[in-house]
């Protein structure tokens, strides 16, 4: 049957799901016909709310193995830059999160060679002895591909051991772009799709959470970042292990991948109207502030996201790229851009569990 605008939106409206070629058709629908469709979708679920949780991000280690193009974080052997932190400095760390306020500490390396499998699993261990109820949210799928393969282990070993050692729930990095040709170009060489999506199924299997993310705006094409949210739907459908969907907006700055066309403001727009509307299993869709800029993530409430992450403290992966958030966001200062947008702004905790309304 041809593709109607029409056809289209009735079929959104009556919450029909929309193959491949339908949901790219979403794309030619102009910007307020999509922010409606995907904006009564999200109030039908969760009205004017918008989730946020007091974290704080670590990044242990850039020392890397990979050298993905878009990403300008990690150190090679031949940056002067390189650091690796010891347990003391992480868990020094955690500490003052935690002191703070922080119910979640969301870590993300490098892959790093020299730094051995203990380092990585000894860190959640020790946080978690100190500071048993802050939330770990650790290691990507990328990072537990590497471990595998460095230390010849599977991935059902290593995903018992974070079980173990204190990882609470998995973040979304390292899903970059499912389709091959594009992520071969981006990323060679790193965790592959279909990895990613068993080690995410492994670990959902266990009872366990996680997150998924789509880096867009690169060198992919729309019918990519379609195909991307459709394998993670399929996922869901078999597992419901997934919390949140994360589209993350590429930063340009210092780094090997050279683009020059940059998505506008309604195309990101559009990406999380489209994510909101095609992903009808997975509960939150979440526009991180840190790569869509705070002004379009409090516009993105309007277009399909109910979730902004959270005050983060600091980081390190997107700012060396050129986002604005090497320091995080003040707590009081976040509430009220949440509450002057329009929404009500929720504490939540990482699963989702409401803890304050602000
Ligand atoms: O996988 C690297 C991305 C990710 C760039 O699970 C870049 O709640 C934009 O996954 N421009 C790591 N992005 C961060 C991540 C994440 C962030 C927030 C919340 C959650 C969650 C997960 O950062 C990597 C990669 O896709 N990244 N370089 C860049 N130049």
């Amino acid at each position: 049957m041809r593709i109607t605008t029409t056809n289209l939106i009735q079929k959104v409206q009556n919450y029909q799901r929309l193959n491949q070629k339908e949901a790219e058709a979403l794309y030619d629908l102009d910007l307020y016909t999509l922010g409606e469709l995907a904006s009564t979708i999200r109030e039908d679920m969760y009205g004017k709310k918008s989730y946020f949780n007091i974290n704080r991000h670590i990044n242990p280690t850039n020392v890397c193995k990979d050298v993905c193009k878009f990403c300008a974080y990690s150190a090679t052997r031949k940056n002067p830059n390189q650091y690796t932190m010891s347990h003391k400095e992480i868990l020094d760390i955690a500490k003052v999160s935690f002191e703070k306020g922080a119910k979640e500490v969301h870590i993300v390396s490098a892959h790093n060679p020299e730094a051995g499998l203990e380092w990585y699993m000894g860190a959640f261990r020790k946080i978690k002895e100190h500071y048993p109820s802050l939330h770990i949210k650790a290691l990507t799928a990328a990072e537990v591909d590497f471990l595998a393969r460095e230390y010849n282990l599977s991935y059902d070993e290593i995903l018992d051991m974070m079980i173990e050692n204190g990882v609470d729930s998995m973040p979304g990095g390292g899903a970059e772009i499912f389709d091959e040709e594009v992520r071969d170009f981006i990323c060679k060489g790193k965790v592959t799709s279909d990895q990613w999506l068993d080690i995410h199924r492994k670990w959902h299997q266990r009872g366990r959470m996680s997150n998924a993310t789509m880096l867009f705006g690169h060198i992919e094409q729309r019918k990519d970042r379609i195909d991307h949210i459709l394998r993670l739907r399929d996922l869901q459908d078999e597992t419901g292990g997934f919390n949140a969907f994360i589209p993350l907006v590429y930063q340009r700055e210092n780094n090997y991948l050279k683009v020059t066309n940059y998505p506008t403001g309604q195309e990101i727009l559009k990406t999380y109207a489209i994510s909101r509307i095609l992903l009808d299993n997975i509960p939150h869709i979440k526009a991180y502030w840190v790569t869509a800029s705070i002004g379009l993530a409090l516009i993105a409430q309007e277009f399909g996201a109910d979730d902004l992450d959270g005050t983060i403290d600091k980081e390190s992966i997107q700012s060396a790229a050129g986002a604005k958030s090497s320091h995080g966001m003040n707590l009081l200062e976040f509430v009220n851009i949440i509450k002057n947008s329009g929404f009500i702004p929720i504490e939540r905790d990482s699963l989702y569990t409401e803890l304050q309304t602000y």
